[in-house]
């Protein structure tokens, strides 16, 4: 299967879960800078023209984090990165995959250098905090990974997006409990071969 990815998105998320049940994917790097807003090159690859997309014949061609990130994980149960369909607890997976994908990865688009202005910008910190204080929460009674049970899909897409907080100016030297777990996902062969593989470094990716 075909990944298309650009270093340092979130399209991460789908190669870290390759990497947890030893799928081999190729991969090609887009320039999404060049590439957005129309029927450019990338577009015949991706109606949806953005990262990440799974090519996975020339029939079926998967988009958006999250549902790359389960179709994958669904290809080896017994790893225990996604809980069995028609579990509760594949709901709860669910849930907080939209919650990441709308209420953090895309808060963090206008942080990135864009068109808004510095107000805005700051409104959209504030909500950052917010939710990754909801988090952070959840963290507090001593778990390891967000879910509460084994490393999974929604601890592979926040490690691929949470680190922008660096980037975006997002202060969170408040939550202790989120910090040390984004320590911990760094430790972890499986984001430290994405990220390699990607071209990046994880000690880029630490908070300072
Ligand atoms: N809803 C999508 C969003 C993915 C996304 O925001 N991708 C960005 C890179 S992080 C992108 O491709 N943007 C294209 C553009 O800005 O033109 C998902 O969850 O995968």
């Amino acid at each position: 299967m075909k990944l298309f990815i650009q270093a340092g998105s979130g399209s991460l998320s789908p190669q870290i879960i390759a990497n947890e049940i030893g799928i081999e994917l190729e991969l090609f790097n887009v320039d999404m800078a060049a590439q957005r807003y129309g029927e450019n090159e990338y577009y015949k690859v991706s109606t949806f023209s953005m990262v990440p997309a799974l090519v996975i014949d020339d029939k079926k061609t998967l988009h958006e984090t999250a549902v790359i990130s389960v179709y994958l994980a669904d290809k080896k149960p017994a790893a225990q990165l996604v809980p069995y369909a028609g579990t509760f607890e594949r709901v709860r997976v669910m849930e907080m995959l939209s919650f990441v994908t709308g209420e953090i990865h895309q808060k963090f688009i206008p942080l990135l250098p864009t068109f808004v202005n510095s107000e805005a910008k700051d409104e959209f910190r504030t909500l950052l905090s917010h939710n990754l204080t909801h988090l952070d929460k959840q963290l507090s009674d001593g778990r390891l990974y967000m879910m509460g049970g084994p490393f999974g899909v929604v601890d592979a897409y926040l490690i691929s997006i949470v680190p922008w907080v660096v980037r975006t100016k997002v202060d969170i030297e408040h939550l202790a409990h989120l910090q040390s777990y984004m320590d911990r996902l760094l430790d972890r062969p499986s984001v430290i071969k994405a990220m390699r593989d990607e071209g990046a470094n994880v000690t880029d990716w630490r908070l300072p």
